[in-house]
């Protein structure tokens, strides 16, 4: 039965027979220190801290028996699925292919492109490889969500401005509600994280909704009672 979680701009309708959990490219490129994230510039500590609200939300969805997947911002190892716009991008002191500290950077099945040891995806829950932000692009999920009949999806991970919200932009254009867990999403920057939860939120939810993960734990557990 569904159940209402209090949420910005307003309650959201959590429905347990239609809902997934996504959690967004918690690997170690982006997340431990001489990765990709920290190549660029980026204080990557801001991203670290939000682990364990990621480890539980993800044991929440688990205990419930609900579905969990898991992303990766992933390349073929020949980069065939990177276009030269992308990997020419910027200065950085690393691109995307070339040898870093925790092997090819975002390169799939490199050990810097693992999901943290915290956060492995268990035996069932779905895992995708993604070469763009958005995880619909090129991956085919939208097949298999729709086949197992999902039709919201609650958002955790990294980053809030980039891959999570390109993702969130994804899945509304496909028909999916969306509910993004502020506390288990993050940014190398404060200032885009705000803003960009502040334009999820906006014109009545125009991309979705946004609560605190202890808003959705409490919700779970009334509705529990109320059973
Ligand atoms: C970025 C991501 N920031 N996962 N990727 O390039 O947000």
């Amino acid at each position: 039965m569904a159940f209402p979680v209090p949420a910005r701009p307003y309650d959201f309708n959590l429905d347990p027979s239609k809902v997934a959990l996504v959690v967004i490219d918690m690997q170690r490129d982006f997340i431990e220190p001489g990765g990709f994230g920290d190549a660029l510039g980026n204080d990557v500590s801001r991203l670290t801290k939000i682990v364990p609200t990621v480890a539980a939300l993800i044991g929440l969805f688990r205990r419930h028996g609900l579905p969990v997947v898991h992303t990766r911002e992933a390349h073929r190892p020949d980069l065939s699925d990177c276009p030269p716009a992308k990997r020419l991008r910027g200065r950085p002191g690393l691109r995307i292919g070339d040898e870093g500290a925790m092997g090819r950077i975002l390169v799939a099945g490199e050990p810097g492109n693992q999901i943290l040891a915290e956060l492995a995806p268990e035996t069932g829950e779905i895992v995708v490889d993604k070469p763009g932000k958005g995880m619909f692009w090129a991956t085919g999920l939208h097949e298999v969500l729709s086949e197992r009949g999902i039709a919201q999806l609650v958002f955790a991970g990294v980053t809030t401005e980039v891959c999570v919200q390109t993702s969130m932009r994804e899945a509304n254009d496909r028909g999916y509600e969306c509910l993004l867990i502020e506390d288990a999403t993050e940014s190398y920057f404060p200032e885009f994280k705000a803003g960009a939860i502040e334009m999820i939120v906006a014109q009545g939810g125009i991309v979705g909704w946004a609560t605190p993960l202890s808003a959705l734990q409490t919700a779970f557990e009334e509705a529990r009672a109320d059973v």
